[in-house]
């Protein structure tokens, strides 16, 4: 589960990049990508945590990467860009940085600040990526069926695909829209394109807007998030004890470098499941629609190899009714079987023959 910033130079990745991890990038360094796990804050994983008294707590995580914003209107930047690319190619979510913010100590690209034009711009480039790689791919199997090869059927089969993907991409559609069926992604997954990753678009605002400001037209992202990525930089490195107090100064409930994880781990189609003990409150990650079995799995092999049933209550019910005990009591815990569907939020004890 990986997720990748990018954007144009000097938009704020790298700032957006240590609000969302806490980790510092020197500006000076060379340019290179940077990773990071990213922890998921999750209210439910502190309630159980208040509640429990455990001797550890661990969070969700999923791991985001800083990639160099590269200026694709000049050769240099173009070279970086194909130099990156393998790793956004490999991330399942695309985070795009936009610049809204005015100093005139940093220059902005093309000497313009239009959160816009720079999204248009990247989601450009994105839909130019994908068309290199399709017509460099069409070009490698019409050299092969010149060639004798018992492979002939499936290359036209993948040509055809190509060509349909060629045209989406012809007119700025993403792959996304493209690759209907679950086949044709599959033909193609080993090729990262970018337009079929889901996008959140980050509008990085003034001080004074990060309230105030909307989200940009982007049709094709999936999440948006207004932030300050200054502001939201220096909360992710203030002592957590200070983190209110700083908080309230500024008037905002949370930071919205927390809303940005959550709409990522959104985005990637991933869920939690709670797991709650003495020595352990924990969140862990699944993908939707995955089952009990699945999620037991997650944990350790043997459970979901000896896998009885899940011990289950949703965590509102747990709320709602004080602790387990009551919850037990007014029959919101269920046991559930290999094939329960599992939701985001059930806390679960997996009972397993080991
Ligand atoms: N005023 C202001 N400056 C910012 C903001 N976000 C980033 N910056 C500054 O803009 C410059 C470029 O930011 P950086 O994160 O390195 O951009 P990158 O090139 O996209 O990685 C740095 O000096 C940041 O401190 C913001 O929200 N407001
Ligand atoms: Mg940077």
């Amino acid at each position: 589960m990986k997720a990748a910033i990018i954007g144009l130079p000097q938009s704020g990745k790298s700032t957006v990049f240590t609000a969302a991890s806490g980790k510092t990038v020197d500006p000076y360094a060379p340019a290179e990508v940077q990773p990071a796990v990213v922890r998921v804050p999750d209210a439910r994983i502190d309630w159980l945590t208040e509640h429990c008294k455990p001797k550890k707590t661990i969070l969700a995580t999923f791991e985001l990467s800083d990639i160099p914003g590269c200026d694709l209107s000049d050769p240099k930047g173009r070279a970086d860009w194909r130099k990156f690319l393998p790793t956004v190619r490999q991330a399942e979510l695309l985070v795009v940085v936009v610049r809204d913010f005015e100093d005139p100590s940093i220059p902005a690209h093309k000497n313009r600040v239009d959160a816009q034009c720079d999204f248009d711009e990247v989601w450009s480039e994105l839909v130019f990526s994908d068309l290199e790689a399709v017509a460099n791919r069409i070009g490698k199997l019409e050299q092969s069926l010149k060639k004798p090869s018992k492979t002939h059927d499936a290359e036209k089969n993948e040509i055809t695909l190509l060509q349909r993907c060629q045209e989406a991409l012809e007119s700025e559609k993403p792959l996304a829209d493209a690759l209907q069926t679950e086949a044709d992604r599959a033909t193609l997954s080993s090729f990262g394109f970018l337009t079929e990753k889901p996008v959140v678009c980050v509008r990085n605002v003034g001080d004074d807007a990060a309230t105030t400001a909307g989200p940009l037209k982007a049709e094709h992202a999936v999440g948006h998030v207004v932030m300050s990525a200054s502001i939201e930089a220096d909360i992710a490195q203030l002592d957590p004890a200070d983190r209110p107090a700083f908080l309230a100064d500024l008037g905002i409930e949370s930071p919205a470098s927390d809303r940005l994880i959550q709409t990522c781990y959104e985005a990637l189609g991933l869920i939690s499941f709670l797991t709650m003990g003495p020595d352990e409150v924990r969140a862990w990650t699944i993908r939707k629609g995955n089952t009990a079995q699945e999620a037991a799995g997650k944990i350790h092999t043997d459970l979901s190899r000896g896998f009885i049933r899940a011990e289950t209550v949703a965590y509102d019910d747990l709320v709602a009714h004080g602790d387990m005990k009551g919850a037990k009591a007014a029959g919101k815990v269920r046991k559930e079987g290999k094939t329960y569907v599992v939701a985001d939020g059930d806390i679960m004890n997996i009972l397993a023959n080991t």
